[in-house]
């Protein structure tokens, strides 16, 4: 009875003032949202993504992507004073990096770490360069989102990796439900690479060409490309992108190619059977999504497989996920996973650099995408450095 009451109470009082602030965990904002956009006292709006900004409590020094509707205590915060793009050059790598998107560019705290190249020395458009952003049309093409990238980029002395040319999603229906023979679709991957590579040619340091071509079973993914060219659109890709722009390395990207395994095999064996035929391939980006407590440990044989075969390697996407709400033994984990990452790159020369699939979780993929999880970069939402980043440190000091 008694905590029905005080329920009632709570109730009674949130409605007083929904019209005016949301609740703490309440929604504030995103696209089609017409509540409120201003938080309580004691919490702050922060963007989820587009159509989503939730009130997180802004007393709290945790990422604030937990969503049990508790308060967590303080937890563990980076130490390190030492930064990230510093320590990877010192240990001869070419950059540290992040991944971006154009509708973070007007925070203008998240900005100024973005640019700041001691931390980041490269930065990849998350979503800019992509076929959908960048010819949504036959034949019309649309560069303002990734100029702003290298723009920005430019403007900061940092490296670009552009993000991507051929992929299964993120596709215009134009792609995905034309009546395509081999013939016509090569000539329409021929010119989607060609323009878009061309227009970036001398900006960008790396460009993942082909993104995520395999099953995790080492088999081919089953997608309009391959569905009406085979294995053929890799080396169309590859061979207009050369033309393109002859200084930029070619990369083919995907995830759980990390550790050994199918997946890894067969992106050895599409490496080697290129290279026999003398298609171009300079690199192969190894994503880097994983789980905290469960990176692979065979991480450095396989970066050192795929550089014995002549291609130079990448952590493209790194975070690293864990179950919400954070505890102090997860982000204790988190940052020993982190450096373990980092310590197999710094171990292997051909191993380039590192990139983080955004640096902060305010604007982290994951949340979107697996229900529950979070937390998966090394900074927290409120921009604030983790464990995590220590982690990272260490990896390069090694
Ligand atoms: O970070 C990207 C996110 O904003 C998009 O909604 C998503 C759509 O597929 O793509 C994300 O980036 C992906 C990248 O392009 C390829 N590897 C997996 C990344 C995370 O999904």
């Amino acid at each position: 009875m008694i905590h029905i009451t005080s329920s009632f109470v709570s109730l009674l009082a949130f409605v007083s003032i929904a019209a005016a602030q949301s609740a703490v965990w309440g929604q504030c904002g995103g696209i089609g949202w017409t509540g409120p956009t201003t938080c309580v006292a004691g919490s702050t709006c922060v963007e989820s993504n587009a159509y989503y900004s939730q009130c997180l409590p802004s007393t709290s020094t945790s990422s604030g992507t937990g969503s049990t509707g508790t308060s967590t205590a303080a937890l563990p915060t980076s130490t390190s004073t030492a930064k990230s793009n510093t320590v990877a050059q010192a240990a001869g790598k070419k950059y540290f990096g992040s991944a971006t998107d154009n509708p973070e560019f007007t925070d203008a705290a998240y900005l100024a770490i973005l640019s700041d190249n001691t931390y980041f020395g490269q930065i990849t458009p998350g979503n800019s360069m992509k076929w959908d952003a960048t010819e949504p049309e036959q034949g019309t093409f649309t560069f303002s989102g990734g100029d702003a990238v290298v723009s920005l980029a430019q403007g900061n002395s940092q490296l670009v990796r552009g993000h991507n040319c051929v992929w299964y999603n993120q596709l215009p229906s134009w792609v995905t439900s034309g009546s395509w023979t081999n013939a016509t679709l090569t000539a329409a991957v021929q010119n989607h690479c060609s323009t878009l590579v061309s227009h970036y040619k001398g900006d960008i340091y790396s460009w993942d060409i082909i993104n995520e071509p395999f099953n995790d079973d080492g088999t081919w993914r089953s997608d309009v490309f391959y569905n009406t060219m085979g294995t053929y659109f890799v080396d169309v890709a590859l061979i207009a992108a050369r033309a393109a722009d002859p200084n930029a390395k070619l990369y083919i990207n995907d995830y759980n190619i990390e550790g050994t395994g199918a997946k890894a095999t067969a992106m050895m064996n599409l490496v080697s059977n290129l290279k026999s035929r003398g298609i171009p391939i300079d690199g192969i980006g190894l994503q880097g999504h994983f789980i905290v407590g469960e990176v692979p440990t065979t991480i450095q044989t396989v970066m050192e497989q795929f550089v014995a075969l002549g291609v130079e390697v990448a952590i493209t996407e790194l975070d690293i996920r864990m179950t919400l709400p954070e505890t102090d033994a997860l982000l204790e984990q988190q940052k020993t996973d982190y450096q373990n990452v980092i310590t197999a790159c710094n171990a292997v020369a051909g191993c380039v650099g590192v990139t983080i699939w955004d640096y902060t979780d305010k604007y982290s993929w994951v949340p979107s995408t697996f229900s529950g999880q979070g937390a998966a970069c090394p900074w927290d939402a409120n921009l604030i450095k983790k464990p995590a980043y220590d982690g990272i440190i260490a990896g390069f000091s090694a």
